[in-house]
């Protein structure tokens, strides 16, 4: 089944929130951000704003009638700056003007006065002052201590990746629409509904019900609008509830660089250890965070990235221990993949620093170490691993020996360009790692005509699943897709959602829809059975047509819904889905915590300009575990998306704040993403079907966030170019491999 959405996309008629035609009155908004990023404040001064013709209002902390907090898992976001600031851009003025225009020249007439304070960007001076946002957590398994004596092979070492820009390209906006006896009706761009409900209720002192969020599609998310879109969704409401009038605020590509949080930075300490054959027994890690200036989701983060810390590897004994540590930038916050890049960066960065100081390649030892079913992950859970599948038929199928001596011959007949290969196997817990939040809702109705409704919690992001909730529906009627409408993502048809994130979306929306299908059809088997005098078993429903006792009948679908009407059963269902069999003890850091894990093997190859340190990327080629795909079209398309950001990542993206806190990569001309000249020049894919009555709906494997963490591969192909050049390059483990780090990696013996 094609994207629903790909007709309206092609054609520019889908609808974001600039195209949602706004009413005569409305207002329009603007931040006004601290451009300070730590110190008191002593003075704020908005006359000069307020005297600009066409300004409305300006509100400061003083003007919330409820509660001046935003904080998702921890209170320690104030929507407005009170009397301190905590990071370049912290909001602490919200303008509201009769156009865009004169709001945003209002913001430049705010005049501020700040006694700085000491600004810290570095996580672990953050951890050195005491600085954490939350106490530390530590994952045990076996004891490594001791497990150190008996290996042959010891080695310690840093590994660091930088943050990483959403670049949705819709930016975070929101339009409120006050109505009668207090309520309010927001458009968001959010992935979490339910969160811009709550915040704005508390900040306003109203109850939820009175708040009707209301989302169509985002025009990308990848974790950024998970938590941070709920700010500016709060900032319109607040004017909309004081003025009696409609208020709008999309951000602009500046200001959304500048005053949202990105992927958490971080560096790490380990140390590993290995037996004469190679097989690691001991690893040791510790994890420094660089949450920003509040909480976040950043404890959430820290926690996915202790589950991933032995990525796709059995480890008998491991200690690893994070510290989510509080930095005066903006609040960092989830970005696909959750932490669990971060983690895996770390163990691959040690497996090669084995191999290149051995003198083997690291595919060696990875394969060694890979999960076998049976095997404990250090928070407890028993793998069932495809991981030796995966890479089995990735060497099999791309021919891994013919590879291996191509770029062999390439690199001993070119002196100015080498090649290098990479491993990447990838292995993903699917469920929020917060077990409540694993739940989901839909709510489907038939019309008498036949036609079907369905509302989920679902939020479209690009991803596909509106198609896909489309195709459980069209799947459990067995009607066409063509007699199916799903509709707005909205707080009063679905409540309590879960944010539409954990690459779980699909597999909770998708479930609560068939089970709301199932219910509604049993009840019009019911009524078939009556009037052909047979058991509700006996009758079946296949392509709109009735079948009793598999002998096709007159009645059809829409004459079967017209008879449940006369009968006056329901034709309308609410479904709720939970994810069963997952616990999780934080006490003593173990359980269940996921439904299953995603797996999957990488193999890339890069080539290197020796003399420009510039590179490409020849081919990336993938075995990725689906489970059975419910379709294959997303399902690639999820795939190579993930696959290039997590490239970008790794490679181009660079973010850059200075000493004093503040983004110097802050527009497209000086933060790179990849275009369609850094792809790889070729992506294979190949589906390792697996079949497993534990997987998601359909028995489909979710595959939102897996797939980005094969563009680690890249970086380390790259290492291995460099290290074809200059064998004694003493480049570090630090991500993004820029082309200008690649330079000094090729002529420097030095860490660089
Ligand atoms: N969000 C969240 C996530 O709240 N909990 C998670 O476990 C998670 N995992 C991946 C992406 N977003
Ligand atoms: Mo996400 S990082 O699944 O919002």
């Amino acid at each position: 089944m094609k994207n629903i959405d790909s007709f309206t996309h092609t054609r520019g008629e889908s609808v974001y929130l600039d195209d949602i035609p706004v009413l005569v009155g409305s207002l329009y908004g603007a931040v006004y951000g601290s451009p300070l990023a730590h110190g008191k404040i002593t003075k704020l001064d908005l006359s000069e704003a307020l005297a600009l013709e066409g300004v409305v209002r300006i509100f400061t902390y003083q003007d919330i009638p409820g509660k001046n907090q935003i904080g998702g898992i921890i209170p320690d976001e104030p929507l407005m700056a009170e009397d301190e600031v905590h990071f370049n851009g912290m909001p602490v003025a919200f303008v509201v003007a009769s156009t865009k225009e004169i709001a945003d020249a209002a913001v430049k007439k705010i005049n501020i006065e700040i006694d700085p304070l000491p600004i810290v960007t570095d996580p672990r001076l953050a951890k050195k002052n005491g600085s954490l946002i939350v106490p530390p957590r530590t994952f045990k398994l076996g004891d490594s201590e001791n497990a150190f004596a008996s290996c042959k092979h010891i080695y310690e070492g840093i590994a660091e990746t930088n943050g990483q820009e959403h670049l949705y390209i819709e930016t975070q906006g929101a339009y409120a629409i006050p109505s009668e006896n207090n309520s309010i009706k927001v458009y968001s761009s959010t992935q979490g509904p339910t969160a811009v409900q709550r915040h704005m209720a508390d900040v306003l002192a109203i109850p939820m019900h009175r708040i009707e969020v209301d989302v169509t599609r985002l025009g990308g998310g990848f974790g950024g609008k998970e938590d941070q879109a709920t700010s500016w969704a709060v900032f319109c409401g607040l004017a909309a509830f004081l003025l009696k009038k409609p208020v709008k605020y999309s951000l602009n590509r500046m200001e959304d660089m500048r005053m949202t949080g990105k992927r958490n930075p971080y560096t790490s300490d380990y140390k590993i250890g290995l037996d004469e054959n190679l097989k690691i027994k001991a690893y040791e890690v510790s994890f420094y965070q660089n949450a920003g200036a509040s909480a976040d989701l950043s404890p959430a983060v820290l926690e996915r990235t202790l589950f991933h810390s032995t990525n796709s590897y059995f480890v008998p004994n491991v200690t690893a221990t994070a510290y989510s540590c509080r930095t005066n930038l903006p609040p960092n916050t989830a970005f696909r993949g959750f932490g669990g890049p971060q983690g895996m960066f770390v163990i691959e960065s040690a497996i090669a620093k084995v191999a290149e100081s051995l003198g083997i390649d690291a595919s060696v030892i990875q394969e060694k170490n890979l999960l076998v079913t049976g095997d404990e992950f250090s928070y407890g859970q028993i793998a069932e691993s495809e991981a030796g599948a995966c890479w089995n038929k990735a060497s099999a199928i791309f021919d891994i020996e013919t590879l291996r001596k191509e770029i062999t011959a390439f690199n001993s007949k070119n002196d100015l360009f080498k090649k290098g290969l990479s491993f990447m196997p990838i292995c993903f817990g699917i469920s929020f790692t917060k077990t409540p939040m694993n739940q989901a809702r839909a709510l489907v109705h038939v019309y008498t005509d036949g036609s079907v409704n369905i509302s989920t919690g679902a939020v479209e992001m690009g991803q596909g699943v509106n198609t896909k909730m489309v195709q459980v529906a069209a799947t459990i009627f067995s009607i066409s897709p063509d007699q199916i409408k799903i509709s707005t993502t909205n707080t009063f048809r679905v409540a309590n959602t879960s944010p539409s994130a954990a690459s779980a979306t699909a597999d909770l929306n998708g479930k609560a829809v068939q089970i709301a299908c199932n219910n509604i059809l049993q009840r019009l088997k019911e009524v078939a059975a009556t009037k052909f005098n047979c058991s509700a078993d006996d009758i079946k429903i296949e392509n709109e047509k009735v079948f009793v006792n598999n002998q096709s009948s007159e009645m059809t679908w829409k004459d079967l819904i017209g008879e449940g009407y006369l009968k006056r059963i329901s034709l309308s269902e609410h479904g709720h889905y939970a994810t069963p069999g997952l616990h999780f003890d934080q006490s003593k850091e173990k359980g269940h915590p996921f439904a299953y894990h995603v797996y999957g093997t990488a193999i890339t190859t890069v080539t290197i300009d020796c003399v420009r340190g510039i590179y490409e990327i020849d081919s990336v080629k993938i075995v990725n575990d689906f489970g059975t795909s419910m379709n294959t079209i997303i399902d690639r398309g999820q795939i190579e998306g993930g696959l290039v950001q997590g490239i970008g990542w790794m490679t181009m993206e660079e973010i850059v704040y200075d000493a004093e806190g503040r983004l110097r990569s802050n527009a497209l001309s000086t933060y790179k993403v990849p275009d369609i000249y850094s792809v790889p020049k070729t992506i294979d894919l190949e589906f390792l079907n697996t079949q497993n009555d534990n997987l998601a709906i359909f028995k489909s494997k979710a595959v939102g966030e897996p797939p980005l963490m094969y563009g680690i591969g890249t970086y380390f192909a790259l290492r291995n170019a460099i290290k074809a050049f200059n064998p004694n390059s003493g480049i570090g483990y630090s991500a993004p491999m820029t082309p200008e780090k690649v330079l000094l990696g090729l002529y420097h013996s030095k860490n660089v």
